[in-house]
């Protein structure tokens, strides 16, 4: 047990989970976005709130930027703003689901002039990534139908993989797309990548740039998850998770608070193939919304649920975890996995909090700083970010 314990500190000491820039703006839903007192007004607020994350949990270093609501004049100069507060420019994520061209989609839709615009702005987010240092493009599209017959299914699909094929070919050395996948939502009859599998075939086309991200909040209800895992890992084609977990739909809740059972049996996915670590070319990220929470400590929070998920998923006994497998014995295989399953690991991490000088509780060491209320008393005035839609 003891090396089991070495070990998962020395990987949990080195976890890293990015953070998104647009957790710290107001956010809601079609029914009310509920503006926050001290929420960001630009990027470099945003990043100045994820590196207090950073501060706390030790374990999320980078923030993923949303073009264009993290348009800045220097992006250098934001690259350079984040390293003097110890964390770093990750992911650049598209946005080409909020202009009135796209009401009829973006890569996908049937008029070329508007898939040039989208095209234009997936090159220009490439433009970023040389900007800012970073390596990671991801490429989610809202595109779909919402009535049989409205477009050729078939079609679509030719005019995605056109304008991927050339966003492919622009990327640098070291560079990579990630697209994700969505069942429905905001088009409600077809979504043009709607699962994995699509995911996966438009990215097996493109080449070794080119891999998957899941969103744990774009399934189906009651999908195995961490089997599109295991599969994604063995064909060397997942790239990276959009944390959140949800009750329903793309609810974006704090990742684990809606199923930490979940989130461990894919942790235990993960772990087991040995790529939690940051050299694993996995970019594990959230993708939360905090609409009536408190988004710095929703954030601390949700990173305390990933690396707990994860301490637990390296504390399985895998030698008699294979052992009751190979020998077909069903209950005690699930037994040892339930053992890490409940496993307190609280401890550990506060432990380990301590080794790295870190405090014990990060939510209430975050609390007693004044941080909170220091942006609720500086950033008056001036427009809150937002979703800008
Ligand atoms: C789409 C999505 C995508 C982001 C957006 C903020 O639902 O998951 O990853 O671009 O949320
Ligand atoms: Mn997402």
């Amino acid at each position: 047990m003891n090396d089991r314990v070495t070990h998962a500190k020395q990987v949990l000491a080195s976890q890293n989970i990015e953070l998104p820039s647009w957790a710290f703006g107001n956010s809601g839903t079609r029914f009310k976005v509920f503006a926050q007192q001290g929420v960001p007004r630009d990027p470099f607020e945003k990043i100045a709130d994820a590196a207090q994350v950073n501060a706390y949990t030790g374990a999320a270093g980078s923030v993923a930027l949303h073009i264009p609501w993290d348009k800045v004049e220097d992006y250098a100069a934001l690259a350079a703003h984040a390293e003097a507060l110890g964390v770093r420019i990750g992911t650049i994520n598209s946005n080409t689901f909020q202009d009135d061209d796209y009401m009829l989609g973006s890569v996908c839709h049937p008029d070329p002039a508007v898939r040039r615009k989208a095209t234009a702005h997936l090159l220009e987010c490439v433009d970023i990534m040389d900007a800012t240092g970073s390596t990671d493009l991801k490429l989610w599209f809202a595109d779909g139908t919402n009535y049989p017959g409205q477009d050729s299914i078939a079609d679509r699909q030719d005019r995605l993989a056109e304008v991927l094929a050339t966003v492919y070919d622009r990327l640098g050395d070291g560079q990579r797309l990630l697209l994700e996948y969505k069942l429905f939502e905001p088009s409600f009859y077809t979504t043009d990548v709607p699962d994995w599998g699509t995911a996966y075939a438009h990215c097996l086309k493109l080449g070794p740039k080119a891999q998957v991200v899941i969103d744990t909040g774009h399934h189906a209800p009651g999908t195995n998850i961490e089997f599109i895992v295991a599969i994604l890992l063995r064909e060397g084609k997942l790239g990276g998770f959009d944390f959140n977990s949800r009750f329903y739909a793309d609810d974006d809740l704090m990742v684990g608070s809606a199923d930490p059972f979940q989130l461990f049996r894919i942790m235990h996915e993960l772990a087991s193939q040995d790529v939690v670590g940051p050299d694993s070319g996995i970019a594990y990220m959230l993708d939360q919304c905090h609409n009536i929470e408190a988004k710095i400590p929703g954030q601390i929070r949700s990173v305390m649920n990933v690396q707990e998920a994860t301490a637990k998923a390296l504390l399985v006994d895998t030698e008699a975890l294979s052992a009751a497998q190979a020998s077909g014995d069903v209950l005690e295989a699930n037994a040892v996995l339930m053992d890490a399953y409940n496993t307190d690991v609280r401890p550990l991490l506060a432990e380990l909090r301590g080794e790295l000088g870190l405090a014990a509780d990060p939510m209430r060491a975050y609390a007693a700083s004044g941080y909170a209320e220091a942006i609720r008393e500086d950033r008056l005035g001036g427009q809150a970010a937002g979703w800008g839609a």
